[in-house]
């Protein structure tokens, strides 16, 4: 079988490169240069019209979508547990997914980006506010969740990788994260596992040829 991952630094391609490595799976990395706008490229384009990542392709076909993607990982490397194992547990996983993909990411894009919602410069502030406050509201619901809990289910699953992306991120806008003390212990966890550190390495690697490249 053939896996490819189109991924770029920093964005959430970040979790299916984590949920790959901790299936054992074997897979070959297309970075892409945001930066160089290489994701709206007419070769990029011509593959992914949504010019986003990531974009999985596995043996010539294409699947996009966090929440498809971790469903084919789990599916595909079934001895790795990347979802529940019970069906409704398994669920409940795929609706945590949705959650991380249309319930916190748009509000973190709306930070890194107000422009995409609104072209008035003076409005800018106020979008970065109303999706903090967003923020906010999700990472306590977030919080609770992990009270008293190492992972989301009881091993790790696609949704510790998922979320882990989101905190991530949140954490490169300087939100004031304090009052998540769950959610900060899960992200010091997840920087353990092995697959993250490979991940944290490759990206640092790909930063470093891209600036040299620049
Ligand atoms: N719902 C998609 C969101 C993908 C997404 O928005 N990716 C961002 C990076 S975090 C992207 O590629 N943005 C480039 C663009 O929109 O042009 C998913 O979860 O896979």
């Amino acid at each position: 079988m053939n896996i490819k991952l189109y991924y770029a630094p920093i964005t959430c391609a970040l979790a299916p490169y984590v949920t790959l490595t901790e299936a054992g799976a074997e897979f070959e990395v297309e970075a892409l240069d945001f930066k160089k706008e290489q994701h709206k490229s007419p070769e990029y384009l011509a593959i992914n019209p949504k010019h986003k990542v990531p974009l999985l392709i596995v043996d010539g076909r294409k699947l996009t979508e966090n929440v498809a993607i971790h469903q084919w990982v789990a599916r595909t490397f079934p001895e790795a547990q990347i979802l529940p194992e019970d069906p409704w547990l398994e669920l409940q996983a795929v609706s945590m997914l949705s959650w991380c993909s249309g319930g916190i990411h748009p509000f973190l894009s709306r930070i890194n980006a107000p422009s995409r919602v609104c072209q008035l410069r003076e409005a800018a502030d106020d979008i970065r506010r109303a999706a903090a406050e967003a923020i906010y509201e999700n990472f306590e619901i977030a919080d609770r969740l992990l009270d008293g809990r190492d992972h989301f289910f009881d091993h790790f699953t696609a949704p510790d990788a998922h979320f882990f992306w989101c905190f991530r991120r949140a954490t490169q806008f300087g939100l004031d994260l304090s009052p998540f003390g769950n959610c900060q212990a899960h992200f010091d966890r997840m920087h353990l596992r092995a697959s993250v550190q490979k991940l944290l390495a490759f990206e640092k690697e790909i930063q470093t040829q891209f600036a040299e490249a620049a």
